[in-house]
């Protein structure tokens, strides 16, 4: 009775564990700007909107050549909040990437917390934001398995 009773428990651990693997290898990988990659004049927030919905625990990947002789340096930084996203306010902002990270494989960032998040490249003080259009903010969603 005893080793039965620990059988379907070691079962159920099974199927939990099998169950987390694949919430897990559901998430997702997304280039931002798709093949555009990162980079200045191309509308990141329209970029987004296209798509949305993203998911908590995708991936963000920001490729952007390291600074050379005929590309200017980009970057990766999260802004504070709404407020510092619309103004470009890099004030407070977080880098989270530096100008050579964008090269190979690109910048991974992935989406942990359930909480908006305010990109934006932080070169020459604000101006590849505002001017060059390179920021756009995620809210990213829970993954729900209800279907
Ligand atoms: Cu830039």
């Amino acid at each position: 009775m005893a080793s039965k009773c620990g059988v379907s428990y070691a079962q159920g651990l099974i199927i939990l564990v099998t169950a987390s693997m694949l919430a897990v290898g559901h998430a997702d990988t997304i280039v931002v700007g798709g093949a555009e990659n990162w980079h200045f004049g191309f509308n990141y927030t329209n970029w987004a909107f296209q798509n949305s919905p993203l998911y908590l625990n995708d991936t963000l990947v920001f490729k952007y050549d390291p600074p050379n002789g005929t590309t200017f340096p980009h970057s990766v930084y999260l802004l504070r909040d709404f407020r510092s996203f619309l103004r470009c306010d890099l004030r407070r902002a977080k880098q989270v990437a530096s100008v050579t990270q964008g090269g190979g494989e690109g910048f991974k960032f992935v989406m942990k917390r359930w909480q908006p998040y305010y990109f934006a490249c932080g070169e020459r003080a604000g101006f590849h934001c505002k001017v060059g259009l390179m920021k756009f903010a995620v809210m990213p969603l829970p993954r729900c398995h209800i279907w």
